[in-house]
């Protein structure tokens, strides 16, 4: 498959160690694929083209490993990384799967759980850190509730935020090139998850002692777990230059969480999210956090993967075709063009416009009957994506 929509280390593509490491457990049934190690993981995606490589804590030093055998896990892990030029660009911590934070992490009841989770993800940070990562995501999978009874929001917020202010300080002292990218979900495993959406966490990130230091991880599958448009979202952060990390993957609106590969399902959806990302030229990483289906073994885990990256790239190649569309184009130009027609043009306030503009009269029927040409443009974004332009 020598053609353009091969991956190559400047396109930044990067999977967890859990994504091409699921080996298929659900809630209704065992694992269908062997668990590779850490090592063999960094090998599969050196073989598929990635670029990097990024882990829970957990996902390379189990929760319960002694020293020695972290030190050795660390070593292997570095020499596997050193082998195949596989990065590190993302660490995380596992704050959900010890039953320890079935009631959450940051926001349990119980100080010493939120004590625990501090230390824990110190631990992971030091680790990332160590193996070359920039990116530190925080997920909270149990910051959350199945009964309002159990939990005072306002009281989870702010030992969400004690948390957060907590480690931006301890990544401060010690002097770490580290940024933290806060990642939405609005439920699952919990029944309600706090700052259940990007714009959430947009709007919390302010509230912080370092807001410079934290932005978000926006994911396609937990917008759409919403119910929201996922690019609209990925444009309030990029605006708010905010948008330091942000998972890929895909989603069926009202469904479980499915975490499917990449354009596989919302296929216009996907088109526009690549389009703004290429557009606005988002030079952060390209993270696939999905998996295979379960009915794969490991050829199909690699052909998932090496479908995730070809889809983008072709989205991409739609993107560059669509805006080099001359019809598209001139459709765009015509909504764009300044009407000519003596109405006064209102950028900024000034008191001389605000005057010009209080004594101009409008034709709002005129206004109201101009066709704007929607299907059409959207009937050629459509033959675009589906090839026939
Ligand atoms: C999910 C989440 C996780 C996080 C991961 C990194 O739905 O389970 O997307 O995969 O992204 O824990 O923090
Ligand atoms: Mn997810
Ligand atoms: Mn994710």
């Amino acid at each position: 498959m020598a053609d353009a929509y091969q991956p190559k280390p400047e396109h930044r593509f990067t999977f967890g160690l859990w994504t091409v490491g699921n080996p298929g457990r659900d809630p209704f049934g065992e694992p269908v694929r062997p668990v590779l190690s850490p090592v063999e993981l960094v090998h599969l995606l050196a073989e598929v083209g990635a670029y990097g490589v990024n882990f829970h804590d957990n996902d390379l030093v189990p929760i319960d490993a002694a020293a020695a055998d972290r030190d050795r896990i660390v070593r292997d892990f570095k020499a596997a990384l050193a082998d195949t030029g596989i990065t590190v660009p993302m660490a995380t911590t596992n704050l959900f799967g010890d039953p320890a934070f079935k009631d959450g992490a940051f926001t349990s009841n119980d100080a010493r759980v939120r004590a625990y989770a501090l230390q824990k993800t110190m631990r992971a940070i030091d680790l990332g850190v160590e193996l070359g990562a920039k990116v530190y995501v925080f997920w909270g999978g149990r910051e959350g509730v199945e009964t309002d009874a159990s939990k005072d929001p306002l009281e989870a917020l702010k030992r969400y935020r004690d948390g957060l202010n907590f480690l931006t300080h301890y990544v401060k002292d010690r002097k770490y090139d580290l940024v933290f990218a806060l990642e939405a979900k609005p439920n699952e495993p919990r029944h309600d998850i706090y700052l259940p959406t990007t714009g959430s966490f947009l709007a919390f990130i302010e509230t912080l002692d370092h807001p410079e230091m934290v932005g978000v991880n926006p994911e396609v599958a937990h917008e759409h777990m919403s119910g929201l448009n996922f690019m609209h979202a990925i444009a309030q952060a990029w605006d708010a230059k905010k948008l330091f990390h942000i998972d890929l993957n895909d989603q069926a609106f009202g469904r479980y969480d499915q975490d499917l590969r990449f354009g596989s399902h919302s296929i216009k959806s996907c088109f526009f999210l690549v389009k703004f990302l290429e557009d606005v030229g988002y030079a952060g990483m390209r993270h696939f956090d999905s998996h295979a289906y379960r009915t794969e073994d490991v050829e199909g885990v690699k052909d998932f993967a090496r479908g995730s990256m070809r889809s983008y790239l072709l989205y991409k190649e739609k993107a560059r075709r669509w805006n080099e569309d001359k019809e598209i184009q001139g459709l765009l130009k015509e909504l764009a063009a300044a009407p000519g027609d003596g109405t006064p043009d209102v950028g900024r306030y000034s008191a001389a416009t605000a005057e010009k503009l209080a004594g101009h009269a409008f034709d709002r029927k005129a206004l109201g009957a101009r066709g704007l040409k929607y299907e059409r443009l959207d009937q050629l974004t459509l033959e675009v994506i589906l090839g026939v332009r």
